[in-house]
């Protein structure tokens, strides 16, 4: 079957869908983006990711050209016209057509495409043997400079830092902020173990509110874990009983060593598996349906 595309109100054929080189998407990663997963037939948490969406567009002037409630009706329908029931979908706002230099008035259009795809799952070991991580040397952009909570076209930041990641042979790295404390991953959030507690770096921090590490928050909360947001030193990984990542792509995903150093018994914890349970029974369980 033909993939579709949602472009501007169309869905079109993937090799009908494109955009132009006069994009300031395209030409200044002048835009914003959401990554949402599809579990059994449901969109899930589609209205929080709508909402970043929405915050992220603000937070760079740019006026999205459908409501809340049709953004929602288009990424259903994509997925719909795509017959998804597990997949992955990218939302994306273009600032639309300009002309070569920066000033975003010379875009009037923006442009709205989304892609529902299946999704390339994580291999199921990961979740058994653990993930290995490096501290990246470049550091998360510091919110005075580009707020990460801005989800924003502007990856390079993260780019960079996956680089580093790729050269020393991980998947993931930790990032941190300009003053030297734990952020987050390039691709996903953090969070450490300690004595039966959970620690996280605050949104302040200047990292993206992840919508899997506010689930995260609430599946802890629900199993008595106390949860504290506050800034650590890189230490504190080194030293916690376990560490795990949160993202839509990764779910929970063990780490087990960073910077050669194992964490905990260098086997994923207790605390993540049963968050990691937790978290699969949400999304079983909660999510806008795709079907009747
Ligand atoms: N931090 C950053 C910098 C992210 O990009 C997360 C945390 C997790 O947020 P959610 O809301 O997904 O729980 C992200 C998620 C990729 C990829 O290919 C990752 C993200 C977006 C698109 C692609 O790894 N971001």
């Amino acid at each position: 079957m033909e993939q579709l595309i949602y472009l501007d109100g169309n869905l079109v054929e993937r090799d009908q869908a494109k955009l132009s080189v006069y994009d300031h998407g395209l030409l200044y990663g002048d835009g914003v983006f959401e990554g949402i997963r599809a579990y059994h037939g449901r969109v899930f948490r589609l209205d929080q990711h709508i909402k970043r969406l929405i915050r992220s567009a603000r937070a760079i002037m740019l006026d999205i050209p459908l409501s809340h409630e049709e953004l929602v009706e288009a990424t259903v329908e994509t997925c719909r016209a795509n017959d998804i029931r597990d997949g992955y979908i990218r939302l994306v706002v273009t600032r639309g057509v300009g002309d070569l230099g920066l000033d975003p008035r010379k875009c009037s259009d923006p442009s709205v495409f989304i892609i529902a795809a299946n999704i390339q799952l994580y291999p199921k070991e990961l979740y058994e043997t653990g993930l290995p991580l490096i501290t990246c040397s470049t550091r998360r952009n510091s919110p005075a400079s580009l707020d990460p909570g801005i989800k924003s076209l502007n990856y390079l930041n993260n780019i960079l830092a996956k680089i580093e990641c790729i050269q020393a042979d991980v998947e993931e790295g930790i990032m941190l902020t300009n003053g030297g404390m734990v952020s987050e991953c390039t691709g996903d959030n953090i969070f450490v173990v300690s004595d039966g507690e959970l620690v996280t770096p605050p949104v302040e921090a200047g990292i993206l509110d992840g919508i899997t590490r506010t689930a995260v928050i609430e599946c802890a909360q629900a199993e008595g874990i106390t949860v504290s947001e506050r800034m650590f030193p890189i230490t504190e990984v080194y030293t916690a009983d376990e560490c795990f990542l949160t993202g839509t792509a990764a779910e929970l995903v063990p780490v087990v060593r960073v910077d050669g150093r194992s964490i905990g018994d260098g086997k994923p914890g207790e605390t993540t598996r049963r968050l990691l349970n937790r978290f699969r029974d949400l999304t079983e369980s909660e999510g806008t349906p795709i079907y009747d």
